[in-house]
């Protein structure tokens, strides 16, 4: 089933895939976006978060999905806000965003905090207030949200499919080379592997009278190596690498940094996500080490981040949880920090 070839290159992908219609007005608003923030000296970070599809169809019906809710990528787009990046926060469709993130419809449905007062007179519409036992939580994350909002400091884009967020991942990473080494990549999407070709794929929706169905699909490109050799030659660039067999986690994030060549991996396993990563990055060249010239693993570093399994049996306010994101974010922000000065 599966073949060593790559068929497809990262230039050869993008000359015979389409992009998506609303790249160019997309294009437009990030540049403005990245030209404000260039001209006040503020880094930016670009958030990716969320999964992305496979259609099978071009009448698109089937697709097949990457497992992500999108919680690392909005979470942590809060924590670079708060730390005073500029976000351009790339997400799936629909999928979990900074702020309201803390009322999904599911969790914590925004319509259980309201409450219908009637007026006194009876005359008047009643009038709608929030639950007093959630006014804290909600004034808390409001006050953010408002000023995130007034000094425009947080830019959204969307993407559905692998091909959206390979255009928008490309088009984007061009136009932030313009900040050197203030721009920061944060790719905590969830992206496919895999993917059907335009020119192999069923103009309707596939039917079933045929039996058995047999898809085979092509690798995405390795799309890494021209974000880091090409498009954003100075950027700090930090992937996330997804396993779900933890053997498999260190050789792999190693594995990808080699193949390269950005900042940090940071590993996670599907189970243990929310409580335990580890970045891999190279160890900083000291004087004695400069001679090495090949990788062993020496040569890469370890840094682990843990919190406590949160207890939230007792009616814990979602709010006052620990979120590991927040010192993901306040680690990254020390490394990237110092890769600036030492430009
Ligand atoms: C991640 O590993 C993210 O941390 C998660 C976040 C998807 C696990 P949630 O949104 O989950 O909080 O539910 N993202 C990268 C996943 C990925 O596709 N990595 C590729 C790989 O592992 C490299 S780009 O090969």
């Amino acid at each position: 089933m599966f073949t060593e070839e790559t068929t497809f290159s990262a230039e050869s992908y993008f000359a015979s895939q389409p992009p998506p219609p609303t790249l160019q007005h997309d294009v437009e608003r990030v540049r403005e976006f990245i030209k404000r923030h260039n001209n006040e000296g503020r880094s930016v970070v670009l958030v990716t978060s969320g999964g992305t599809t496979v259609p099978l169809e071009l009448n698109v019906v089937r697709f097949l999905d990457n497992f992500s809710a999108g919680t690392r990528g909005a979470t942590s787009a809060e924590y670079f806000l708060k730390a005073g990046y500029a976000v351009i926060f790339m997400h799936r469709q629909f999928s979990l965003q900074p702020f309201s993130r803390h009322y999904s419809h599911s969790t914590n449905p925004f319509l259980d905090f309201l409450e219908i007062e009637s007026p006194a007179d009876g005359s008047k519409t009643p009038a709608i207030t929030v639950t007093p036992s959630k006014r804290e939580d909600l004034l808390e994350v409001l006050s953010m949200y408002k000023d995130v909002h007034n000094r425009g400091t947080l830019h959204t884009l969307t993407f559905v499919t692998v091909d959206d967020y390979l255009w928008l991942l490309r088009a984007v990473s061009q136009e932030m080379s313009i900040l050197g080494r203030r721009a920061m990549f944060y790719l905590a999407a969830a992206v496919s592997d895999f993917f059907l070709p335009r020119q192999r794929m069923s103009e309707h929706k596939i039917q079933s009278e045929k039996g058995r169905l047999q898809i085979e699909m092509d690798q995405v490109p390795k799309i890494l190596k021209p974000l880091v050799d090409e498009w954003t030659k100075e950027g700090y660039i930090v992937s996330f690498k997804l396993e779900t067999d933890d053997n498999l986690l260190i050789p792999k994030a190693r594995a990808a940094l080699e193949r390269y060549g950005h900042q940090v991996v940071i590993g996670n396993d599907l189970h243990r996500r929310k409580y335990e990563v580890v970045f891999i990055s190279r160890k900083e060249k000291t004087s004695e080490s400069t001679t090495t010239a090949d990788m062993n693993s020496g040569d890469f570093q370890e840094y682990w981040l843990r919190i406590a399994i949160p207890d939230t049996s007792g009616g814990v306010s979602p709010h006052k949880v620990k979120e590991i994101e927040e010192d993901i974010v306040a680690e990254l922000g020390k490394r990237h920090a110092s890769w600036i000065s030492r430009a």
